[in-house]
């Protein structure tokens, strides 16, 4: 790779696409389904200056990985040859995908591709990605957010345990259960086997009713949890508002927003407290920025969805950062995996968005 490659001066050649299947330390059973194993899809976007840029999304499904490598690489067929500008790409790319529409994923397709544009622009500037947006690298605090999917109360008590290493502050435990005992049966194994200063966010994966919501989310606020996640239908807007108004427990959505215009009409709609989107969902880094905009413009605390190498730099420039979810899903296929220090994941100086992976390892887990 050349050392100095100017930033504005790369062109885009081409883009390869590998879809991966890593393993789980941590199995997730969530409400809605049960995660073994991740599907992956690794994006390198290659440039004629010879610096390689890259990202990855989570695809939820096996099915997911092929259709948005499709999409990312139509993506690539609609610039390339161009000067890599990702927001100028970002508003071509929406326009020539409006007839198919941007959402779903293609949505993920046009925030991979965006991701792998600024990565290569920052690796190429010599900056870590937070440097390039305005940001300054350093440490971003996270919670724990392997494991703890629907299980005993001795069985996530133990488990919640176990995720402290790396001295993190906070778990996430999904809920959900067929009754309101066993949730609460669950989250008081939690909260009694933690410290008091170790934070439990709960998430239910919009598992309940709205009348269901508010019985749970009145009887959860005096439990000592810190958010009520994902409680009813993802897009009841109106739902969510009634619901926090209702507790005084902050009610945290955003991990299903469509493109940024979704966290603002959330935001209008006085539908949740906090808000973390997903960075493969709002559109990459560039539609991050400009919802983190929306964001500061409300005073709400932005968190982050997954996908925690990128979403690092992202937290480190956003105005109103507040938690950057962890998860080790890319442990089995990264050169290094990053290790967690005082409950903080660290950036640092590194060029790029944080994404280098080994070849053997990522041929290991190739998806056929
Ligand atoms: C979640 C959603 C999908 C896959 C894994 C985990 C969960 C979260 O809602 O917020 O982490
Ligand atoms: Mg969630």
């Amino acid at each position: 790779m050349p050392e100095a490659a100017s930033p504005a001066g790369l062109h885009l050649r081409s883009v390869r696409c590998t879809p991966v299947e890593v393993p789980l330390r941590y199995v997730l059973g969530t409400s809605a389904a049960t995660v073994k194993a991740a599907p992956l899809l690794l994006v390198e976007l290659l440039t004629e200056e010879g610096v390689t840029g890259r990202s990855y999304v989570f695809c939820y499904r096996r099915s997911g990985a092929r259709p948005i490598a499709a999409l990312v690489e139509d993506a690539c067929e609609v610039v390339r040859g161009e000067r890599v500008a990702p927001v100028a790409m970002a508003a071509r790319l929406q326009r020539r995908f409006a007839l198919i529409g941007v959402t779903g994923i293609a949505r993920m397709a046009l925030s991979a591709f965006d991701m792998a544009l600024w990565d290569a622009l920052a690796v190429a500037a010599g900056v870590p990605l937070t440097t390039l947006l305005g940001g300054a690298p350093r440490p971003v605090r996270a919670y724990n957010s392997c494991g703890l999917g629907l299980m005993s109360p001795q069985e996530a008590a133990d488990e919640a345990e176990q995720l402290l290493e790396g001295g993190m502050q906070a778990v996430k435990l999904r809920l959900g259960y067929a009754t309101l005992q066993e949730d609460l049966a669950v989250t008081r194994a939690v909260r009694a086997r933690l410290p008091d200063s170790v934070e439990v966010m709960v998430d239910y994966n919009q598992a309940l009713s709205r009348h269901e919501a508010l019985l749970r989310g009145r009887a959860l606020q005096s439990e000592g949890v810190s958010w009520l996640e994902e409680p009813i239908r993802q897009d009841d807007f109106a739902g969510c508002a009634a619901i926090a108004r209702a507790l005084h427990l902050p009610v945290q959505i955003g991990e299903n927003f469509d493109g940024p215009k979704d966290l603002l009409r959330a935001l209008q709609a006085e539908a949740c407290d906090l808000v973390m989107p997903d960075v493969a969902r709002i559109g990459g880094v560039t539609g991050w920025m400009q919802a983190a905009g929306v964001a500061e413009a409300h005073g709400i605390p932005m968190s982050s969805h997954l996908m925690p190498e990128v979403s690092a730099h992202l937290l480190a420039a956003t105005p109103t950062c507040h938690w950057l979810e962890y998860v080790d899903w890319t442990d089995a296929i990264a050169a290094e995996p990053v290790k967690i220090v005082d409950g903080c994941w660290p950036v640092n100086g590194t060029p790029g968005s944080g994404h280098a992976w080994d070849a053997e390892k990522v041929a290991r887990w190739r998806m056929e």
